[in-house]
């Protein structure tokens, strides 16, 4: 089963509560086992928009499940748990799952790019990555260790839980 790394982000209502909610639901996919959740770390927003600040975490499953089944099972999670999909993008949601990498694949969809576009330039991708996963290499961008090394860790905060 290919090894799969998701990423969660929460800006609003309770993003703590709302990043434990999904890792609940995570854990529930069916023809999946989950595997391991990082640390939970406060950030400042990134992007042009003015909004609260993140918690944001990643988590590992194996899984069965085709991957856009898999993104429609994340939708899903995401459309129960209130969010609201807006027209402007990169704005605040209570939660956001996306998927970092699905095993060694390398996708150009209409519906997705794995691995993430944005991975190698955000810190808080990065440093929760490498607190479950920090021998990977990354299809296409190179280990971990050295995306890690050019990106700085200032303003990720982990939280005590
Ligand atoms: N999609 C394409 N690739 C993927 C993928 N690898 N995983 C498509 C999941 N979805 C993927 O996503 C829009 C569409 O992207 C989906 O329908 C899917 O088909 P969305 O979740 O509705 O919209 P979005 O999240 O606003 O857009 P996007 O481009 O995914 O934004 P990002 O990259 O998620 O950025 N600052 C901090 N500190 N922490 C954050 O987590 N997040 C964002 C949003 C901005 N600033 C942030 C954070
Ligand atoms: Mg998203």
């Amino acid at each position: 089963m290919p090894r799969v790394y998701l990423g969660l982000g929460s800006n609003l209502f309770d993003p703590v509560a709302q990043i434990q909610r999904a890792i609940q639901a995570l854990q529930q996919l069916p023809a999946s086992q989950f595997l391991q959740r990082s640390r939970l770390y406060r950030n400042p927003p990134l992007g042009p928009v003015i909004q609260p600040d993140y918690v944001n975490a990643v988590v590992a499953l194996a899984t069965e499940l085709e991957v856009l089944v898999l993104l429609d099972a994340l939708q899903a999670i995401e459309t129960r748990q209130g969010r609201q999909r807006q027209t402007e993008r990169w704005g605040p949601r209570c939660i956001d799952l996306d998927i970092l990498l699905f095993g060694e694949n390398i996708i150009h969809h209409p519906r997705l790019s794995v691995p993430h576009p944005g991975l190698s330039l955000r810190n808080f991708v990065l440093y929760p990555l490498y607190d479950i996963a920090p021998e990977l290499v990354v299809p296409g961008m190179g280990p971990l260790k050295e995306l890690l090394q050019r990106c700085t860790a200032q303003a990720l905060e982990p939280l005590d839980e």
